[in-house]
């Protein structure tokens, strides 16, 4: 398999409030590395950097002034004196407070984000403008006529909104591939998130059309981050109506109930009638995940390989989350040689 990845996400390495305390964050340089490191130890995989940053085509996904922002803030916030090692948030537009764009950086901080699990610092942006431009090389080189692609990104993107990041994701890599699919031809694209975390950035994105539909297996939101979107009743609305579908799990369940779920997804897609799959690849469904709480073994991650093969379909994969950082590279090339050998 064709895997589109860069260093240049190291540059990206930021605080989260976690339980009350600033911690260096669980989404850490080192996830990506053990994944680089066994790919290269793996036979079968073939390596190309990403081509370049493409903005208009993130702006098809993601508002300008939220692009525009996320650009600039570390530049702002460092010229206005400040020396704290993170731009985070401390207010946001909750209930009955109005949707009205401030002009203060830190008051920005908070319009463009859902959560202060992440923040933005020195090198977030640089990074987050590399792992979209993986994502979207991944797209292209489907388009050109690879079966499958995997686009290791880093920083995630799953939970990244029109205009807000949270949940360690700002540009919304599955969101961009997906796009880039349908602007280059695709008729219908549906993508599949399996991360542990529902994927609320991508359902936003997508919620009122009926060109990209979008099916998430996850945590129960009442009781797991992303906590406010990925209930059941969420199936679109306007044109996407029908075309959203999420399949909440309880904390804690078995792979035997997670793949019953799967395969409800499974009928799902077949149902919509893709032409292409972007799947949204979170492995904190891992049993040792230190901050998720499924139950999945090694072994169930080439099976999950073999379900995503038997699509059938031009297939970009795209990594979101998983935390167990010495485990991530194995679990990771588990499932795509899993889906080589099963194509
Ligand atoms: C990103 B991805 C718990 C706060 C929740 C956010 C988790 C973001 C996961 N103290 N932390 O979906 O893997
Ligand atoms: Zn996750």
């Amino acid at each position: 398999m064709l895997v589109i990845r860069s260093d240049v996400h190291t540059a990206h390495h930021c605080l989260e409030l976690d339980g009350g305390a600033l911690i260096d964050s669980w989404e850490s340089p080192s996830r990506a590395e053990h994944v680089d490191a066994a790919v290269d130890a793996t036979p079968g995989f073939d390596l190309s950097p990403p081509d370049c940053f493409d903005r208009a085509a993130v702006e098809a996904v993601h508002d300008p002034g939220y692009v525009e922002f996320l650009s600039t803030a570390w530049l702002r916030w460092t010229g206005g004196g400040n020396t704290a090692p993170a731009a985070m948030a401390v207010g946001w537009p909750a209930r009955r407070f109005r949707d009205v764009r401030p002009r203060h950086l830190e008051a920005q901080l908070g319009y463009y984000s859902f959560a202060a699990d992440c923040s933005i610092a020195a090198g977030t942006w640089t990074a987050v403008a590399e792992s979209a431009a993986i994502a979207h090389t991944a797209a292209d080189r489907v388009l050109a006529g690879e079966r499958a692609v995997f686009a290791r990104c880093r920083p995630p993107g799953h939970h990244a909104m029109k205009d807000q990041f949270g949940g360690y994701c700002y540009l919304n890599n599955a969101a961009i591939a997906a796009q880039r699919l349908r602007s280059a031809g695709a008729g219908h694209v549906t993508v599949l998130d399996v991360d542990y975390h529902h994927g609320n950035g991508t359902q936003d994105i997508f919620y009122d059309r009926a060109d990209v539909s979008v099916c998430n297996i996850h945590a129960d939101p009442v009781e797991e981050f992303p906590y406010f979107l990925g209930h059941a009743e969420e199936t679109g609305s306007g044109r996407g109506a029908g075309h959203n579908k999420n399949l909440p799990l309880p904390r804690g369940v078995d792979a035997v109930t997670w793949f019953a779920s799967l395969d409800q997804a499974g009928s799902w897609v077949d149902s919509r009638g893709p032409e292409a799959l972007v799947v949204s690849l979170g492995l904190d469904t891992f049993v040792d995940d230190p901050i998720s709480h499924f139950q999945l073994q090694r072994s169930d991650f080439a099976t999950l390989g073999q379900h995503l093969a038997s699509f059938n379909l031009p297939t970009v994969v795209v990594m979101e989350g998983g935390y167990a950082t010495t485990e991530l590279g194995h679990n990771m090339v588990e499932v795509l040689t899993a889906f080589d050998e099963a194509r």
